[in-house]
């Protein structure tokens, strides 16, 4: 039985990640911040999986190792890691931008896929097996208005699993990345600080995305013969072509 770690677990598409890997037989981490909602999903999955729940802030690598050492020796051994964790705060014009807003996503995005990472690397690469999944974005591969350090963080993800590719190929390792356009989840109520009309507007008058459509694709992903790594994958809706043009009825 396969061990999945996955962050940003309480919703969204980590949390519908976690729904499919444990209907699949696949033994979890989950970790989040909101303790509530980690254990309602543990309860709920441990109908088909063993469940452990971390909680912890991203930003907190000291929280993160005390996190992981300790984990209970069956779930020692985590063959995938999902970096999912992460948001979008706030959507404005750079000369107004938010600096807590904008460390808000640098700590979070970056070095908090970067904190997590490190302990568990450290562990695949004596191990000599494991694959790691980064979750970024449409906005990691181009940049659109008010995006400017949102889009930075993600490219920051695009160029950082490139790097652990690089660096983790002789470990025989298999790192990748997924980068989704829009999918409607918690994500735009997160950027719009709660406002929930703003935020369901983006979802709008297309089909847009769901998390259980990116889930689909992550547990593709994990189920690929070990000699096949997918890199690099960017997923659109049918009715999305690119960061700012969206076919909307
Ligand atoms: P959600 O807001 O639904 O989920 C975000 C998750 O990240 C939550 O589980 C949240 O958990 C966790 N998280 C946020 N901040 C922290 C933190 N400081 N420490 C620990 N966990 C944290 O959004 P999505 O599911 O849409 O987002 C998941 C990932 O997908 C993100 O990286 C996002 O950038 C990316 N993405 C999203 C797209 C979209 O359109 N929705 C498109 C492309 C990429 P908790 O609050 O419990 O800590
Ligand atoms: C989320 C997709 O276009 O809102 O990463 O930035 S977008």
């Amino acid at each position: 039985m396969k061990t999945a770690f996955i962050t940003g677990a309480t919703s969204g598409i980590g949390e519908a990640t976690a729904i499919r890997f444990a209907k699949e037989g696949i033994r979890l981490v989950i970790c989040g911040r909101r303790v509530e909602k980690l254990r309602a999903l543990q309860e709920e999955l441990s109908h088909h999986t063993e469940v452990h729940t971390l909680v912890f802030d991203v930003r907190d690598t000291n929280e993160i190792q005390k996190a992981i050492a300790s984990l209970p020796t069956s779930f020692q051994e985590i063959d995938i890691l999902i970096n999912n964790a992460g948001n979008a705060h706030g959507l404005d014009p750079i000369q107004t931008g938010d600096v807590a807003d904008w460390d808000a996503m640098l700590d979070i995005n970056v070095k908090g896929l970067l904190y997590v990472s490190k302990p568990i690397i450290e562990k695949m690469t004596q191990r000599k097996s494991g694959h790691i999944i980064n979750i970024g974005s449409t906005a990691g591969k181009e940049v659109y208005p008010n995006g400017n350090v949102y889009c930075g963080s993600k490219h920051a993800v695009d160029a950082i699993t490139k790097g652990i590719r690089l660096d983790l190929n002789k470990h025989n390792i298999r790192v990748g990345a997924i980068h989704p356009g829009m999918v409607e989840t918690d994500f735009s109520n997160v950027r719009f600080k709660g406002d929930k009309q703003r935020a369901d507007k983006v979802y709008q008058g297309f089909d847009c995305l769901q998390a259980e459509d990116i889930a689909d694709i992550i547990h593709f992903v994990v189920t690929r013969p070990y000699h096949v790594n997918i890199a690099d994958l960017i997923v659109l809706s049918t009715a999305q072509a690119s960061s700012t043009v969206v076919h909307r009825l």
